[in-house]
């Protein structure tokens, strides 16, 4: 036997009399029976041990590069985090399971920046879903995360979960490893082994426990795949689009005049998925310039979408959606939705009349500097969506807010090549960086394709560079 197996089985021994590993019949967590269970929250009491799983943890760690900060799973794996950070000297951040309800309200403590690549370190892996909550929360801070070390893989599929979220499992032993080592020490018999190994075998990742298992992180999944899981169905429609036309660009056609959209509709038609209006900018607005514009919808293969931006009581916003001059309801498959009102204008949008083809983006944060939405309500708008998953396609914000309902659509303006500000505070990324670490699906670009000297090659040219990053970013 290797001086490393050696080492794994004097730890395996020492985890068995410390009673961090335990034989008999326990309930899990979803309520299945097994003959073994894990317990390394006693590992605390005893500094030694701890020491020992550090090296370890830290020997496999060595072959995992570029990472700047770790953090550990709450709250077993955040002391194991603390002592492989001393022993390494890589700084921690934290996790909170809750947000506090008071001061800063931040899910991570530590100093981190966007795009630090983080290690997570955890104790045992069953299904992987408690490392990806902290994932979850990491990349909403515009933390990476690719890589977790942990102890103990339990074997039950927890790797082909983390896996197809993007993350690597780096584990120090396996189950069938540890209970090799226990028999050869005679801490149990091979009767135990064969108990453990038939339950291994019988609780085997199937088809049906990996539906169960936490969605797949959108940000790495196609389109495509989006598109059988999408609820609504002009956000299922979107997604089709954008598969096929390979695009992910919304042209916001802030123009004031009506023969100037459709020319420039026409023209930047092939490249675009969407195309938002401000009906009310139009000057000559006239109903005749409805039927034109849906032909070239039709013809070009792309979505009419009204950014509206509906905030009064429902009764106001039933008017609003589909009387009055502009008949929103009847040509506009898409409209933006402030949640400030609540249920009443979800309701009112969805009762209306007109075509019945149709859906909501949520405005859950803003490009605008200065403004007055709280964190606390961009979580109550999630919460709204999370309501009406037949009504809405997706959600209007800057961060990648939610990474675990791939059915909906993260649509995200302020895009331009150059700028960074307009003189009015909105607020621009490039193209690059809202797909890469903001997490946006869909893209508004307006003033960057209307302002330009050659608007059809600038679209193109922001079509190409959005895809390119949707591309990589599900690719990695
Ligand atoms: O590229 P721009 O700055 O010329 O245009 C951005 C477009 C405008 C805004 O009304 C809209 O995107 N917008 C929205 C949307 C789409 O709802 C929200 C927001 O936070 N910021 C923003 O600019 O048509």
């Amino acid at each position: 036997m290797s001086a490393e197996h050696q080492k794994l089985k004097a730890f395996a021994v020492e985890l068995f009399q410390i009673k961090a590993v335990k034989f008999g019949e326990f309930k899990t967590k979803v309520g299945l029976m097994t003959p073994v269970y894990f317990d390394l929250r006693v590992i605390v009491s005893y500094p030694e041990i701890m020491k020992t799983l550090s090296h370890l943890l830290v020997d496999i760690l060595k072959d995992i590069k570029n990472i700047d900060i770790l953090c550990g799973v709450p709250y077993t794996a955040l002391p194991i985090a603390t002592a492989v950070s001393l022993e390494t000297g890589l700084p921690m951040v934290m996790r909170r399971k809750e947000a506090k309800d008071y001061g800063t309200k931040k899910l991570i403590e530590g100093v981190f920046k966007e795009g630090d690549k983080c290690l997570i370190v955890e104790d045992v892996v069953t299904s992987g879903s408690s490392i990806l909550e902290t994932v979850r929360d990491l990349l909403n801070e515009g933390i990476k995360c690719k890589d977790a070390v942990v102890l103990l893989n339990r074997e039950q599929g927890g790797a082909k979960i983390l896996e197809k979220n993007g993350i690597r499992m780096h584990a120090v032993l396996s189950l069938t490893e540890i209970i090799q080592y226990l028999v050869e020490a005679k801490c149990i018999d091979s009767e135990m082994q064969q108990k453990v190994q038939k339950y291994l075998a019988e609780t085997q990742v199937t088809d049906a426990v990996l539906n169960k298992a936490p969605p797949a992180n959108r940000l790495k999944l196609s389109f495509i795949e989006r598109s059988k899981l999408a609820k609504n169905p002009v956000a299922a429609k979107l997604f089709e689009i954008m598969s096929a036309k390979q695009t992910t660009l919304c042209l916001a056609a802030d123009l004031t005049d009506a023969t100037k959209i459709l020319n420039l509709a026409e023209q930047v038609g092939p490249y675009i998925c969407a195309l938002k209006t401000h009906i009310d900018i139009i000057e000559d607005f006239h109903s005749n310039f409805i039927e034109p514009l849906k032909d070239i919808a039709k013809r070009h293969n792309f979505v009419l979408f009204e950014d509206r931006k509906f905030a009064d009581i429902g009764k106001t916003v039933e008017f609003q959606y589909s009387k009055g001059i502009y008949q929103i309801s009847s040509w506009a498959s898409l409209v933006t939705v402030h949640s400030l009102t609540g249920k009443g204008v979800l309701d009112a949008i969805k009762g209306a009349t007109g075509n019945p083809e149709r859906g909501v983006f949520l405005l859950a944060e803003t490009s605008a500097a200065g403004s007055l939405i709280t964190d606390s309500y961009t979580k109550s708008t999630l919460k709204l969506a999370s309501e009406y998953p037949d009504l809405i396609s997706g959600i209007v914000c800057q961060n990648p807010l939610f990474l675990d309902n791939p059915g909906l659509i993260q649509l995200t303006p302020g895009v331009k090549i150059e700028s960074k500000v307009d003189n009015l505070g909105q607020q621009y990324n490039t193209p690059d960086l809202v797909v890469a670490e903001k997490g946006a699906d869909v893209a508004v670009v307006g003033r960057g394709i209307t302002e330009a000297c050659d608007p059809v090659a600038a679209a193109q040219l922001y079509r190409e560079m959005l895809w390119k990053a949707y591309s990589k970013r599900i690719a990695v």
